[in-house]
């Protein structure tokens, strides 16, 4: 995988240990939910479809440990770590995964439709590249009311080829709105191959036709995608407008959990998991810095296992919605109240 170098401040550096070890506790959380979602998705606990964030959670973590809860994100349908490093819940995550009453859309979105706007997550997105708007909205917003927030749209490689891409970065170039475009390449639009859905060779390169900044970093090292955000999002903040970010990165596992995979080898998949985990790379560098010991990395996986335990236990004894429900909440305004609009 080649990776362009960029020269960001090194913000990373002047981290404390507590807020290095805090991107990897995020992570491990992010991890320890994915894997255990795709054992209950197996053991068909969980209703629809599940897309896993697991080998990107360097993109989420470093991204969100740049925001402030009142900035924006919008996300996509592997949506999970994005939700989690913004400050979801998991509990309510789980609930909505079950299709149960006490999840965030009452248990009728499912995976594809976590939000959480008290904490600035606009949602996950079935719709591929249905996210680039929003943020758009949220940024012009940010500009009219004059406030110094930030909306950050993550999305894949396979949705720089839809048009909302170019609709949203070509409308927040010239307006120069507070808004950083995050691509998640991790190579494979469900069974298309990165290169072959891509006539530049970067992501990053369209944002030229743009007029606007366009960086590759390596996705899966938490410093670099931790410097290149915290410079990006700076820049937005002070009114200096978007820029588009391309991390790169690998999908560990199926487009979604039951994916056959007949269009990569095992291989190929398993040199990946043990060249480039994020994780690994990134205990091993937190060891050898000497921040912490294996025992203080065990309290992370503990601390997850523990959240998890008690999110699953939340959904589980959850109720199901009722019948009676299937026609609320699918509007933002009563149906009566604005007949003329509903008609
Ligand atoms: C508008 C639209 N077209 C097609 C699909 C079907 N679809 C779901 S995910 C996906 C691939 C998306 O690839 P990418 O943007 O690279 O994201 P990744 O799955 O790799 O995270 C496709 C084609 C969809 N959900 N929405
Ligand atoms: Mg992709």
């Amino acid at each position: 995988m080649e990776v362009t170098k960029n020269s960001f401040p090194d913000a990373f550096s002047t981290l404390s240990p507590e807020r290095k070890l805090a991107l990897l506790e995020t992570m491990v959380r992010i991890r320890t939910f994915e894997t255990r979602v795709e054992e209950l998705f197996l053991n068909k606990k969980i209703p629809g479809f599940v897309h896993l964030y697991i080998g990107e959670e360097a993109i989420a973590t470093g991204v969100m440990a740049n925001l402030r809860k009142d900035d924006w994100i919008t996300s996509t349908h592997r949506g999970h770590g994005h939700a989690i490093a913004k400050g979801a819940k998991t509990d309510k995550m789980m609930a909505e995964l079950f299709g149960k009453k006490t999840g965030y859309c009452k248990g009728k979105g499912g995976s594809m439709h976590i939000a959480d706007f008290s904490v600035g997550m606009l949602g996950a997105n079935g719709v591929v590249g249905g996210g680039f708007n929003i943020a758009v909205g949220a940024a012009l917003s940010a500009q009219i009311k004059k406030t110094d927030q930030v909306a950050v749209c993550f999305f894949g490689d396979g949705a720089s080829n839809r048009g909302t891409f170019h609709e949203a970065i070509n409308l927040a170039a010239i307006w120069k709105l507070p808004v950083l475009f995050v691509n998640e390449n991790n190579q494979y639009a469900s069974t298309t191959p990165v290169n072959y859905g891509l006539s530049a060779q970067h992501v990053a390169d369209r944002a030229k036709g743009y007029g606007i900044e366009g960086y590759t970093v390596d996705g899966n090292n938490i410093a670099e995608t931790y410097n290149a955000a915290a410079y990006l999002i700076q820049r937005a903040r002070e009114g200096k407008g978007p820029a588009l970010l391309e991390c790169l990165t690998y999908r560990v596992k199926g487009h979604y959990v039951g994916d056959p995979e007949r269009y990569r080898t095992r291989e190929e998949v398993q040199k990946m998991v043990n060249e480039r985990d994020p994780i690994h790379a990134y205990k091993s560098w937190l060891l050898d810095a000497g921040i912490t010991n294996q025992a203080g990395i065990a309290k992370f996986y503990d601390l997850a296992e523990q959240e998890l335990r008690a999110a699953i236990e939340f959904a589980e004894s959850s109720p199901l919605p009722e019948p009676e429900d299937a026609l609320n909440d699918l509007f933002s305004f009563s149906p009566n109240e604005f007949p003329e609009v509903v008609r």
